[in-house]
């Protein structure tokens, strides 16, 4: 048989820029599998018995970002399980990752021709607007980094470290940057042209 290498999408963009809710929407309509890297973190703090529970909490809510080695695993382990039950299904969102210089050599280390990235989502939104979403979404999310001393920690990261990692795929022509600060389906619309263009 035929071994189907994983065609990813990575998609970034600053905390509560629309990422998750835009995956969600991209798998509806176009099939892929959304692997949200804060996602598999928060649910490996949360398993009983993970040796990294601690570790991830005090990272997440410090705004910090998690050794790349942690997140990687969980990401393959992700992967390979979709993809145990049928090999076309291939193609996925890795959303929030690679949010540093770290995370980008991890990737690059462990996936070098295991997976091919296709292009970037960058959802581009003010850190104004970013912050009032997560403090909305703070009421009732029990996230532990939806207050404003840890979202201002989320924002300095994401500036400093995350937003080079967009400029340098962005210098490789492999960058779609999209307006994130419209309505949820304004942001959708603009998706769709690109995902109705590359499959
Ligand atoms: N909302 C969404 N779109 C909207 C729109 N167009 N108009 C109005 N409202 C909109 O949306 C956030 C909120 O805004 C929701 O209430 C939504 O309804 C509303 P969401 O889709 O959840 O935004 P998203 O970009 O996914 O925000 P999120 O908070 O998940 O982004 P972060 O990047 O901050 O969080 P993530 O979960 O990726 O990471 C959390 C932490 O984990 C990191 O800070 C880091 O400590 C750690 N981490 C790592 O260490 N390594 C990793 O690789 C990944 C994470
Ligand atoms: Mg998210």
């Amino acid at each position: 048989a035929l071994i189907m290498k994983p065609q990813v999408y990575f998609v970034l963009g600053g905390p509560g820029a629309g990422k998750g809710t835009q995956c969600a929407k991209i798998v509806e309509k176009y099939g892929y599998t959304h692997l949200s890297a804060g996602d598999l973190l928060r649910a490996e703090r949360g398993r009983p018995g993970s040796e990294f529970g601690e570790l991830i909490e005090n990272y997440i809510r410090d705004g910090k970002i998690v050794p790349v080695e942690i997140t990687i695993s969980l990401l393959q382990r992700a992967m390979e399980e979709t993809m145990k039950s049928n090999e076309e299904n291939n193609k996925f969102l890795i959303d929030g990752f690679p949010r540093n210089e770290d995370n980008l050599q991890g990737w690059n280390r462990t996936m070098d021709g295991k997976a091919d990235v296709k292009s970037v989502l960058f959802f581009d939104c003010c850190n104004e607007v970013c912050i009032d979403r997560c403090l909305e979404r703070g009421k009732s999310s029990g996230r532990s980094d939806d207050n404003r001393e840890s979202l201002l920690k989320r924002i300095q990261t994401y500036v400093q470290s995350t937003k080079p990692i967009i400029e340098l795929y962005e210098k490789q022509g492999k960058v779609h940057t999209i307006d994130a600060s419209k309505t949820v389906d304004d942001v959708f619309a603009h998706v769709q042209k690109i995902f109705d263009k590359e499959g």
